[in-house]
């Protein structure tokens, strides 16, 4: 991509009502717009973001085996009487009116509906287990929308719902769903440590919200230190195992961590009291078992080995898809803009031309681009004609975790610069070895 031809309305000033980093960013490096309190228009930077940040989560949740579907934004307020949410929502509830005067809603989340489709077309314990999932819009009328994309009115989730016939199978789908976020949060660059918490108007008593440290996370947090060691890694995992996950969960599990929700100070204080952690967090995403609480009212009734008809098990999984940008730049950034992990960034590279019109420079550049590209990496590159102090500032606040920096006097020894936006070293090589170092840091994400 040509900047040149881009469309990256970076802000020079800081915007007055960003409180947080992360909004502060989004705004300066022209990633999102707002149109109304909590609601905002991803720009092409920021939606290039939004679309890596899907892919992993698409990617992760189809190795766990659930699979993906569609559901509308806009659901029947009769399905929410069923469940008998309609009127425990309350003022978060978006409800609308439409022109046969039928009552819909915004959905919030999508327990009822996925429920409705479960009740439509299964019968009989041989189709399951079986969990559905998409990432689609939710509306959810908050009292204090606020930091940008974090607390947000309209956002995007991903929801899965799990079906199984009874408690065990439903836990083993409770355990596979944490094994596969794990894996999902550390692909984006981020430690998301899971806490017991509360279950709020999803309901159930199971359930662990995971959470991002941060200084500006909404809620407090209590941990052991030692939980902040375990790494994931690239282990190969077999989700049909049940021991296999189980023992994953237990291994994050045993460590002390709870949200103040569930906060137990004499099981908090039994942990030596140099690993006794007391900090913010940001809550990315939540994992529920609420057994037959929808499936029951509803009517999802399935036949068992027995002949008998009972409710299905169920529980939901979300992760804050458009939240997570937002506890990414918390998590990953300099007083001089955004440092995106190499999972997420919007493009891989930056190209930098020092010298816009210089011939060498300009073929220099536009064969990297060309090699770049070659190897499926798309570049930014820089070809305004502006100085070389405006595009670096512009490269350091947008946050490619990589730059090459293109200039006559350099290629006049045939050589390019490679820069690390984390940790500002550069090296000087060929071109052809630049494109290699970056094809082979990103060979691997
Ligand atoms: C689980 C999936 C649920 O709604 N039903 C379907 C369950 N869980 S939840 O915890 O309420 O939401 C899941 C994740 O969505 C993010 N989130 C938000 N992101 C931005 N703005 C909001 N207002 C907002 N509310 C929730 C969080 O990351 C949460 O963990």
């Amino acid at each position: 991509m040509r900047l040149s031809r881009y469309f990256l309305p970076v802000l020079k000033e800081n915007p007055a009502e960003a409180q947080i980093v992360s909004h502060r960013y989004m705004l300066r490096a022209g990633m999102i717009k707002q149109q109304q309190a909590g609601i905002y228009s991803w720009l092409p930077l920021g939606y290039r973001v939004l679309r890596r940040i899907e892919q992993i989560v698409h990617e992760e949740q189809q190795k766990a085996g659930h699979i993906p579907l569609l559901m509308p934004t806009l659901q029947p307020a009769e399905l929410w009487r069923e469940s008998g949410r309609y009127d425990d929502y309350g003022e978060e509830m978006l409800r609308i009116t439409d022109r046969h005067k039928r009552e819909m809603l915004y959905g919030p989340t999508n327990e009822e509906m996925i429920t409705d489709i479960f009740r439509a077309h299964v019968e009989s314990y041989k189709s399951l287990p079986l969990t559905l999932y998409h990432i689609q819009w939710k509306f959810r009328d908050e009292v204090r929308p606020r930091f940008g994309v974090m607390r947000g009115r309209e956002f995007l989730m991903k929801d899965g719902y799990n079906f199984d016939i009874d408690y065990d199978s439903a836990i083993h789908a409770y355990n596979r769903h944490m094994v596969s976020y794990l894996r999902t949060y550390e692909r984006m660059g981020l430690q998301a440590i899971p806490m017991r918490a509360a279950s709020g108007p999803i309901g159930g008593d199971n359930t662990h919200e995971f959470l991002v440290l941060a200084s500006t996370g909404e809620s407090e947090v209590f941990y052991d230190s030692a939980i902040t060691d375990l790494k994931f890694g690239d282990r190969v995992v077999n989700f049909d195992d049940w021991t296999e996950c189980a023992r994953i969960v237990e291994e994050w599990t045993t460590p002390y961590a709870r949200t103040d929700e569930t906060h137990d100070v004499s099981l908090f204080h039994k942990i030596p009291a140099e690993r006794q952690k007391t900090s913010r967090g940001i809550e990315v995403g939540q994992i529920f078992y609420f057994g037959t609480k929808y499936s029951e009212p509803m009517g999802a009734f399935v036949t068992n080995a027995d002949g008998e008809r009972v409710p299905v098990h169920m529980g939901s999984h979300g992760i804050g898809v458009s939240r997570l940008l937002g506890a990414i730049i918390e998590a990953s950034h300099d007083d001089k803009g955004i440092i995106w992990p190499e999972g997420v960034t919007p493009f891989p590279v930056g190209i930098v031309n020092l010298k816009q019109g210089d011939g060498a420079a300009d073929a220099a550049c536009e064969g990297l681009e060309k090699a770049l590209l070659a190897k499926g990496l798309e570049p930014l590159y820089d070809d305004r004609d502006e100085r070389a102090g405006a595009k670096f500032a512009t490269m350091d606040l947008i946050g490619l975790p990589w730059r090459i920096t293109v200039g006559p006097r350099g290629l006049a020894a045939g050589k390019v610069e490679l820069t690390s936006r984390r940790t500002g070293e550069s090296e000087e090589m060929s071109p052809e070895a630049a494109v290699a170092k970056v094809a082979e840091i990103y060979a691997g994400i």
